[in-house]
């Protein structure tokens, strides 16, 4: 039987390059968004290989992802795997300074939208004793960094909620993976700095980010390791990214 895979945030980054990699390899495809003409180009592309249904969907609206996701046609009801990938950083100010709509925005969306879709989608897999969730956290939610603030601690939120789900389904054939990608070239600085292209390409220069596409093949090698193997936690970064010493600031 064809396989379903239903990723949020599928209008670019991470979530387009995924829906690519599956589509390429003959999986049907949900795609969640709230861009629709993104959502309907990618259909009139990826339709010609697969089965593709898009949904319009901003995940922070509680009522329109339980609406949206309970009528899912029959055919593609039956989800084997959910990709919680929508999700963003706003500004880089210090908290102090930092502008609280973004704050809220950060946290509905990468949290509160997360636990919305998993609570949606998580009945059906159970009824079935079958599925993978792969969360989409960041390396930001384990180490810290100056401007981080509420981003890191969204996603130190899905690391958390992951490992939960996992102590919750022991005993069911479902699977949990967090994955933490560290500097990956995306829209997502694009986001950051408010549609600030030159300061987002800032970001990538002269060094070699991750792609969406390693992602994209990262998610794909979770779907079709054995069903017995659950990576818990699996934290990427580009070779050309490592710590920094330890901030220490002395008085002149
Ligand atoms: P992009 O900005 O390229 O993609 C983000 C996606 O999230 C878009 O498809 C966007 O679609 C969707 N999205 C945002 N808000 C909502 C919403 N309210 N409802 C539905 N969809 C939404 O960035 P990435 O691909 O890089 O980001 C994907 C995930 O990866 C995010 O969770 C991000 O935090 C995480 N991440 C990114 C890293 C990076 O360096 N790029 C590193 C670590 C983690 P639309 O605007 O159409 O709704
Ligand atoms: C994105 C990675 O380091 O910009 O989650 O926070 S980082």
């Amino acid at each position: 039987m064809q396989k379903t895979i239903l990723i949020t945030g599928a209008t670019s980054g991470f979530g387009k390059a995924c829906a690519q990699k599956f589509a390429d390899n003959g999986w049907q495809l949900i795609l969640v968004g709230r861009r629709k003409e993104r959502l309907k180009e990618i259909k009139k592309e990826l339709s010609e290989k697969v089965n593709v249904y898009t949904i319009p969907l901003d995940v922070r609206i509680r009522k329109d992802v339980m609406t949206k996701l309970s009528s899912i046609p029959g055919e593609l009801s039956q989800i084997d795997v959910l990709v919680n990938n929508a999700g963003l950083a706003l500004g880089l100010e210090p908290a102090h300074d930092a502008d609280l709509d973004n704050w809220d925005q950060m946290i509905d969306t990468n949290n509160k939208g997360l636990v919305y879709v998993t609570r949606a989608i998580l009945p059906g897999m159970v009824e079935r004793n079958s599925g993978l969730i792969v969360n989409i956290g960041s390396i930001s939610g384990n180490w810290p960094y100056p401007g981080g603030n509420v981003y890191g601690a969204t996603k130190a939120f899905v690391l958390q909620f992951s490992r939960n789900l996992r102590a919750d389904l022991l005993g069911k054939n479902i699977r949990v993976t967090n994955i933490e990608p560290g500097l990956a070239e995306t829209e997502f600085s694009i986001v950051r700095f408010d549609g600030d292209v030159e300061k987002a390409r800032k970001v990538y220069q002269n060094t070699k980010a991750l792609t969406a596409g390693d992602i994209a093949d990262i998610i794909w090698w979770l779907a079709n390791i054995p069903e017995h193997v659950n990576i818990n936690n699996l934290e990427v970064m580009p070779t050309f990214q490592a710590w920094g010493p330890l901030a220490v600031y002395r008085e002149e």
